[in-house]
């Protein structure tokens, strides 16, 4: 039996890593799926090499997790760094699911705006960092293609394990590239509706001595698919916590009641005004999933 790390899955095989750096191909074993799991990119497993004539080998045992990602479906990610760009545009609700995904998973989440030589006197970080100052998330600036700001984020993600996360075409494999020498793929992004091209289609994880990476596929949807309470969404908002119990109604779900400290906070300028919005989108859904949850 040997141990190692999950790099690769694809159609049921799975690549592993071991502390060589030698490569393995193996199959999980039945009982996983009994125990309703499978490997994901980032396990650290034991598994038994496939002989010399064999196919591949197997997946023995997951070592627990330290955290567990559905979306992207990962496993003992410590840092989601979700990458946005001024094109193709960001798409800042997507930003927002992916920060309640983070919250909900125990990661520690973190912005990078990607593409600043795009970025029309810097709208796209200024929005970036407007939104998300009270949203305990740093956002970085950088331009993968003029390599400027590169330092800074090679210093903060040092000592993770950082699953780079966000649309299709913002640049995170070229990131990736620029940061750790990689020469992954890479695709142009559609001219006519400049939107990225599903370039990267697997997870793939990359080991070197003192970080983790982990490069995923693009997405343009993202829902959030799971039904919860939806009093329980204000949670995953760190600018509403100062607020809570100072409004009217207990619980209140910082939605339209009268006398609401989050909504005065708001018109006071003290929470981005745009995160709010956004709320009230999620919110109104997740009421929507929750009304109808016994249908
Ligand atoms: N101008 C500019 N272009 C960039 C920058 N970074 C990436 N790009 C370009 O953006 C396009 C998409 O880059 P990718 O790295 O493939 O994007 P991705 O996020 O990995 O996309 P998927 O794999 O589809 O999810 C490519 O044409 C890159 O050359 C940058 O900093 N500035
Ligand atoms: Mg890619
Ligand atoms: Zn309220």
């Amino acid at each position: 039996m040997m141990e190692g790390i999950i790099v690769q899955g694809r159609g049921g095989l799975y690549t592993a890593r071991d502390q060589a750096g030698q490569e393995y191909v193996l199959r999980a074993k039945k009982k996983f799926r009994r125990q309703g799991t499978s490997p994901l990119v980032g396990d650290r497993i034991t598994f038994t090499p496939g002989g010399i004539s064999d196919e591949h080998g197997w997946v023995e045992e997951i070592h627990p997790r330290v955290s567990q990602c559905l979306r992207p479906p990962v496993a003992n990610v410590t840092l989601l760094c979700i990458i946005v760009s001024p094109q193709p545009a960001p798409d800042w609700l997507l930003v927002d699911k992916l920060l309640i995904f983070a919250r909900k998973q125990n990661l520690r989440p973190l912005l990078i705006v990607n593409k600043t030589d795009l970025d029309d006197q810097g709208q796209t970080a200024r929005q970036a960092k407007s939104a998300y100052a009270g949203a305990e998330m740093e956002v970085f600036s950088v331009s993968a293609e003029k390599r400027e700001g590169l330092d800074a984020i090679r210093a903060r993600l040092r000592g993770e394990t950082c699953c780079f996360s966000g649309q299709s075409g913002v640049g995170k494999s070229t990131l990736l590239n620029a940061l750790f020498g990689l020469s992954q793929e890479t695709g142009d992004i559609s001219r006519k509706i400049l939107r990225g091209k599903n370039t990267t289609r697997h997870a793939q994880l990359f080991s070197f001595d003192d970080v983790q990476v982990i490069d995923t596929p693009g997405f343009s949807l993202l829902e959030i698919d799971e039904v919860f309470d939806p009093v329980l969404l204000r949670e995953y908002y760190p600018e509403f916590a100062e607020y809570e119990g100072m409004c009217r109604f207990s619980p209140c779900y910082h939605g339209s009641e009268p006398g609401c400290a989050v909504l005065r906070a708001v018109q006071e300028g003290k929470i981005a005004q745009d995160r709010v919005e956004r709320y009230h989108v999620l919110l109104a859904d997740c009421r929507q999933r929750w009304r109808e949850r016994y249908d």
